[in-house]
């Protein structure tokens, strides 16, 4: 075995010891973001363990993290090389793979702009402020109608199917321009697979470190394959249509813009980083199966707190009555006016955490962290989970309570406490898709709460246990929804 010499004056990182082999994937278990806050108690913020025979740095703590992500963030940039991202994308995806740092900095630079401007470009009709509020208000006024329509037929639904295929229509909106049918096979049942997914993807499958578990015959491995495929398929089926109907004087959605971008880099004989067509027409992947599934999964998860926690739903219903009223829509707009919604939304990322490690970092070169030594190519965790949980930053952790993140009187929000939730990263490879993902769980959360009631199955428990993964979800249910009063559709 190898082993690296540590430079003078720094220390080794602590950790328990590994087995042969395996590593400590057995202390790090089936619930990571639990294990590993757990050593974090015992061997401080930054501490180390081996998955296989990869050794892994466990970040926590405000101070850690902050640290190593904006103070030495060129340093903690990287992505490691991990089995389960060559599948993404067919390897190229601009969040999981291990891109030159130039390559990478291109792409999301790009990745950034486009989001920036089909999300604000001017919407279609005047009523909405941009095509994000109109596509979101569009999806959320349907979602409604749709869930009233299962409810006659079926008597309750299942949260996370409906939602996820009206997320999935809005980043496809402005990803494609187009929208899907609620009863579309091909779409609605690859948006149903996120949880699949999430799992191979999340941080600390020991498939990603341990190269004999690759050749036992795996089905869950199999299964993310197949995803992949599916999901690549799907989208260049788009980017080829697009191709087929591109006009450089009308670039219609993200997909045209990407495409425009590759023709006009050929006149551009200057550039200094050369990125393939390929690499650049892809970021649509990342932008989309991003955009459906952290999103829908938050949504999903507001809605069974909203059942969990019946008081809450009638305060946020009050809210919406006595701020809006019930004569129009909510718009983007009214988000400074309704201070205990966007309370909720907080306390459901910071309860649920439910990304609770980043994608995981991978040092660009030797570096040293808390007086610890950390060489170049180390993969990293970023614990989300614990920042949210730690019992030095909020009082009572574990109890959902939007009240901690209002001021002492309970009409404002408390914007400081609001930033200690870490759920999009932070630095150099923080979400790009930040301001959309607030803006739009806020907007549904808003629309679906001004009209409708959501509740559980009479003497049946809800299970909030999340499910590990990339993004964790909570277990499928089924819920019942009634109208608000002035809301009754024909026929309900
Ligand atoms: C990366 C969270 C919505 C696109 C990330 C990361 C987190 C995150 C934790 C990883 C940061 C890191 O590795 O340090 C979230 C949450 C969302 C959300 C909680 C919604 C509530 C979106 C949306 C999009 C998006 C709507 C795009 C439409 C991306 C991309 C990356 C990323 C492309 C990779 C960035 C890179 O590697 O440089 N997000 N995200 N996200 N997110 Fe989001
Ligand atoms: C997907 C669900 C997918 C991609 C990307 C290429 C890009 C969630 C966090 C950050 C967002 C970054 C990205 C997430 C993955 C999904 C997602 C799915 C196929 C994909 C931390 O997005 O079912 O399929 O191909």
């Amino acid at each position: 075995l190898m082993r690296t010499k540590i430079p003078e004056g720094l220390q080794k990182l602590p950790g328990p010891k590994p087995l042969p082999i395996i590593g400590n994937v057995l202390e790090v278990g089936n619930n990571p973001h639990l294990s590993l806050t757990a050593m974090s108690k015992f061997y401080g913020p930054v501490f180390q363990i081996q998955i296989g025979m990869r050794p892994v740095v466990v970040l926590s703590g405000n101070d850690v993290i902050r640290q190593a992500l904006l103070k030495q963030g060129e340093e903690f940039a990287g992505r490691p090389d991990l089995h389960s991202s060559k599948f993404i994308s067919d390897g190229k995806s601009l969040a999981f793979s291990t891109d030159q740092v130039g390559v990478w900095r291109a792409r999301r630079k790009l990745a950034l702009s486009a989001l920036r401007t089909f999300s604000t470009v001017q919407a279609k009709s005047s009523e909405y402020s941009c095509a994000l509020e109109e596509h979101i208000s569009k999806e959320g006024l349907y979602l409604i109608e749709r869930l009233h329509s299962v409810m006659k037929a079926d008597g309750s639904f299942d949260p996370f199917r409906h939602i996820v295929v009206s997320v999935a229509n809005v980043i496809c909106g402005i990803c494609f321009g187009q929208r899907y049918s609620h009863d579309d096979d091909e779409l609605v049942s690859l948006v149903n697979l996120s949880d699949e997914f999430g799992k191979i993807v999340g941080s600390g499958n020991p498939a990603d470190f341990i190269p004999f578990l690759r050749i036992l015959p795996s089905t869950m491995m199999k299964k993310f394959v197949a995803i992949n495929a599916r999901f690549s398929k799907l989208m260049k089926k788009m980017v080829n249509d697009h191709y087929d109907t591109f006009n450089k004087d009308n670039i219609r959605d993200i997909t045209d813009s990407l495409i425009n971008h590759c023709e006009d880099r050929k006149l551009d004989e200057n550039s200094n980083v050369q990125v393939s067509d390929e690499k650049i027409v892809g970021i649509v992947n990342d932008l989309f199966g991003a955009g459906f599934d952290t999103i829908s999964t938050a949504l999903s998860w507001g809605v069974v707190y909203l059942v969990a926690y019946p008081e809450i739903q009638e305060r946020l219903q009050r809210e919406l009555r006595e701020k809006i009223g019930m004569d129009r829509t909510p718009r983007l707009s009214d988000r400074t006016d309704l201070p205990l919604l966007e309370a909720f939304i907080l306390e459901i990322f910071r309860h649920s955490s439910f990304l609770p490690f980043t994608i995981p970092h991978c040092t660009s070169k030797d570096t040293s962290l808390n007086g610890y030594f950390i060489p170049k190519d180390t993969c990293v965790f970023v614990n989300q989970w614990q920042i949210n949980h730690d019992p030095e930053l909020w009082k009572d952790p574990s109890s959902f309570n939007l009240d901690r993140f209002l001021t002492a009187d309970g009409t404002e929000l408390n914007k400081i406490e609001g930033e200690k939730v870490l759920v999009f990263g932070l630095g150099k490879r923080r979400c790009i898709g930040e301001s959309i993902g607030r803006a739009e769980v806020f907007l549904f959360m808003a629309i679906l709460l001004q009209r409708l009631k959501f509740s559980g199955m009479p003497g049946e428990m809800l299970d909030m246990t999340p499910e590990y993964g990339l993004t964790m979800k909570h277990k499928r249910c089924m819920l019942r929804v009634t109208p608000q009063p002035g809301f009754e559709l024909p026929g309900t």
